[in-house]
């Protein structure tokens, strides 16, 4: 909630009766409002004046932008056909109108025949190993987490990257339930738990089998459930009988005690909750881990219970009436995808048309991206409210507006209500909103097609008609509303939404897609640190910040002070192997790239791990690189998932590469 003066904004606060958040601010948003006025905000349209990637622009009027975009975008369709551009729209904001999901942009790339663009940076892998057990990504409500006994804080670091889940998980403690963190790195999450399992990166699958093979030993089987609900239990026991605990202690590195002592909680403790988010999935095999984690309460017979089951994300609750408008398509077009940026913008891409997204700092392989952007036939367009290391690479800059000067319409990031953003005050010098940048470069274009021009209150209302219990003017001033679902939630109670209608451990789905049928541990890259000690490689995780939300605040001077330098965590082992003492500078590398940054030895992290904070921007760094420099672009076994947790990376100190130049 914005407080204006004025027609300035001077107060920016949570609003305290929203139900999950509860008014609560994290370290970043709490700076939202001083970030809207920061002195390097875009303010104007730009166009480039130096070479590609120098970053140097000049102000242009929005009728010259706009003329420019659109005289471009026409000759190219006409030479290359529509599917030589590349929309590449990324998370910056998750709105369903100006953002992520929403509708700004998606008509326009539509009716020029653009090419669709797969926005699976980030949960898609995951994603699509829930779908094949439970057949959809969603599962319990997280506020159920409140009535849960016992807890599995799974690849996901609570207090940093969702903090409001943590009023909800200490109402269960204060009711007995005990709380374990399972994460290579001993996270604040996890030091705030009850007990913490430092698991070997992109090893859970197997913890999975693991567990229930206790549960299988202690007899605890829920035997209703699984003849009722469930389908291929003969074949997943049969899996699951394969991973005795002492083979899981191998292949977790974790201690055989604590995984029988885990399994037998989880045997007798109903009802159990397992938060898993993205963390776990950007492996490998990223997306049969959660397909696995996700079979344990159809075991258990967990989701009988509220406060049982698996919570990843409750997007697919979301009841808003997207249309991906296919029909407005000239014909059929390809799809590129978002994680591969440095393969797929080859010589058939002509314009790369980039918009809530910085690819230069959050996508991988930033070498080769940066080598893709410098083409010089390539006509790229950035809208954006700071100048990113993208914006760098941009011909045309065109200013955006940002939260609190746009209207927009939110699903919660992993929670069960919608939510109004009313602009409170007018965009700053020129800036656009997305939905209005695109309305008018369709008028630039002599675009005929009506819908281009519908309002924001239009796309509401037309997003709205999918929730017949939610009414524009009662969110509007209530600022937000609860998907219909009842409370507490009980998902599932109904079956799942399967082919089979039950929870399925085994899949045709997935067979028909080339994948395992009975759910099964398929290993990262990196699983084998074995393999890594005798190389001298660590694991290289590069999970959130506390203080950036991607790259997103991470030109903010307060929470770069506060982040401090470059940081790359490595357990005493590792540095001792080494020779490295804490705040020494080292060379991190890899085929793909080097970076340099300070090291912190540290018994957080797991022996054979290296651990580096995503986010920062590569031009406030001391070598212009951040930890995508060496993230390979590869494949997640599931949905094209990016492996941002899963590359081999070599240290050194940062001076024999000095002496050896
Ligand atoms: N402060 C802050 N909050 C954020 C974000 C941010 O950048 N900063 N980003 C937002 C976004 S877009 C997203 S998608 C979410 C992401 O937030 P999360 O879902 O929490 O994902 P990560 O931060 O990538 O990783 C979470 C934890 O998983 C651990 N992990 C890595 N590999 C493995 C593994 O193989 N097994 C297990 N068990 N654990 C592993 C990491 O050490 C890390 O502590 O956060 C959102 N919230
Ligand atoms: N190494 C590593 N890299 C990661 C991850 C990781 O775990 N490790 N996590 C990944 C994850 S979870 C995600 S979701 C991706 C995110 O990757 P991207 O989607 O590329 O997101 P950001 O880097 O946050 O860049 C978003 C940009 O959008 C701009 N923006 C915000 N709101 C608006 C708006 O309303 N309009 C316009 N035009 N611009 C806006 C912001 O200024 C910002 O520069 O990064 C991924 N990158
Ligand atoms: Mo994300």
């Amino acid at each position: 909630m914005v407080t204006v003066r004025d027609g300035e904004a001077v107060g920016l606060r949570g609003n305290r009766d929203q139900p999950y958040t509860r008014g609560a601010l994290c370290v970043k948003v709490n700076r939202y409002l001083e970030h809207t006025k920061a002195a390097d905000r875009i303010l104007y349209p730009m166009k480039r004046v130096g070479p590609k990637g120098s970053g140097q622009f000049e102000r242009i009027s929005w009728d010259e932008a706009l003329a420019t975009c659109a005289e471009r975008l026409a000759e190219i369709v006409e030479k290359h056909g529509g599917e030589a551009i590349w929309p590449y729209q990324g998370t910056g904001t998750l709105g369903y109108i100006q953002g992520e999901t929403g509708e700004a942009g998606r008509r326009f790339w539509n009716v020029l025949g653009a090419s669709q663009h797969e926005l699976n940076i980030c949960s898609r892998a995951g994603r699509n190993g829930l779908r094949f057990t439970n057949g959809t990504a969603g599962g319990m409500d997280p506020e159920t987490f409140a009535q849960s006994k016992l807890i599995l804080l799974w690849g996901t670091n609570t207090l940093t990257s969702g903090h409001h889940l943590w009023k909800f998980i200490q109402d269960a403690r204060a009711a007995g339930a005990h709380v374990v963190a399972i994460d290579p790195i001993r996270t604040r999450t996890a030091e705030q738990a009850d007990e913490h399992l430092p698991i070997r990166p992109g090893t859970d699958g197997v913890l999975a089998l693991g567990l229930l093979h206790v549960v299988l030993e202690e007899g605890a089987e829920d035997r209703d459930y699984l003849e009722n609900h469930t389908q291929g239990w003969d074949d997943f026991k049969a899996e699951i009988l394969k991973y005795s605990p002492s083979r899981v202690a191998e292949i977790t590195g974790l201690p055989e005690e604590d995984i029988r002592s885990l399994g037998v909680r989880l045997a007798h403790t109903r009802p159990t909750g397992i938060r898993a988010t993205m963390g776990l999935q950007r492996h490998k095999g990223g997306g049969s881990a959660l397909r696995l984690i996700a079979c344990i309460p159809g075991v258990t017979g967990d989701w009988r219970h509220p406060g049982g089951g698996v919570s990843y994300s409750t997007s697919a609750y979301v009841p808003f009436a997207v249309d991906t408008r296919e029909d407005l398509l000239p014909g059929p077009v390809r799809t590129l995808t978002m994680t591969r940026l440095a393969d797929e913008l080859d010589e058939s891409v002509k314009c790369l048309w980039v918009y809530a997204a910085n690819p230069m700092g959050s996508s991988p392989d930033q070498n080769r991206i940066r080598e893709r952007l410098l083409r010089e036939d390539l006509f790229t367009v950035v809208m954006e409210q700071f100048p990113t290391d993208t914006v760098d690479y941009a011909d045309i800059v065109l200013p955006s507006t940002m939260q609190i000067e746009h209207m927009d319409l939110h699903a919660g990031y992993g929670h069960m209500y919608l939510m109004w953003n009313e602009p409170a005050v007018e965009p700053p010098g020129e800036c656009l909103s997305t939905t209005e940048t695109f309305r008018r470069l369709a008028r630039a274009m002599g675009l005929t097609e009506p819908s281009l021009y519908d309002s924001d209150l239009e796309l509401a209302e037309q997003l709205l008609s999918g929730a017949p219990t939610i009414n524009l003017d009662q969110i509007r001033k209530d600022g937000w509303a609860r998907i219909d679902v009842p409370t507490p939630f009980v998902p599932f109670a109904d079956g799942f939404p399967t082919p089979s209608g039950k929870l399925e451990f085994t899949s045709d789905a997935a067979a028909a897609e080339g994948l395992p049928r009975v759910a099964t541990y398929v290993p990262s890259r990196t699983a084998s640190e074995t393999r890594g000690a005798e190389s001298g490689k660590l694991v290289l995780i590069t999970p959130a910040s506390h203080h950036f939300l991607n790259t997103i605040f991470a030109n903010n001077p307060e929470l770069l002070r506060r982040s401090k330098d470059p940081a790359v965590l490595i357990h005493p082992r590792d540095a001792a192997a080494r020779g490295l003492s804490t705040g020494q500078l080292v060379r991190i590398f890899n085929p793909h790239g080097e970076l340099t940054a300070k090291v912190e030895i540290t018994d957080k992290v797991r022996p054979g791990v290296a651990a580096m904070t995503k986010g920062r921007w590569l031009k406030l760094t001391p070598d212009g690189a951040n930890p995508n420099t060496l993230v390979e672009e590869a494949d997640a076994d599931m949905g094209r998932g990016p492996l941002y947790h899963d590359n081999w990376v070599e240290i050194e100190p940062a001076n024999l590469t000095a002496t050896r130049a």
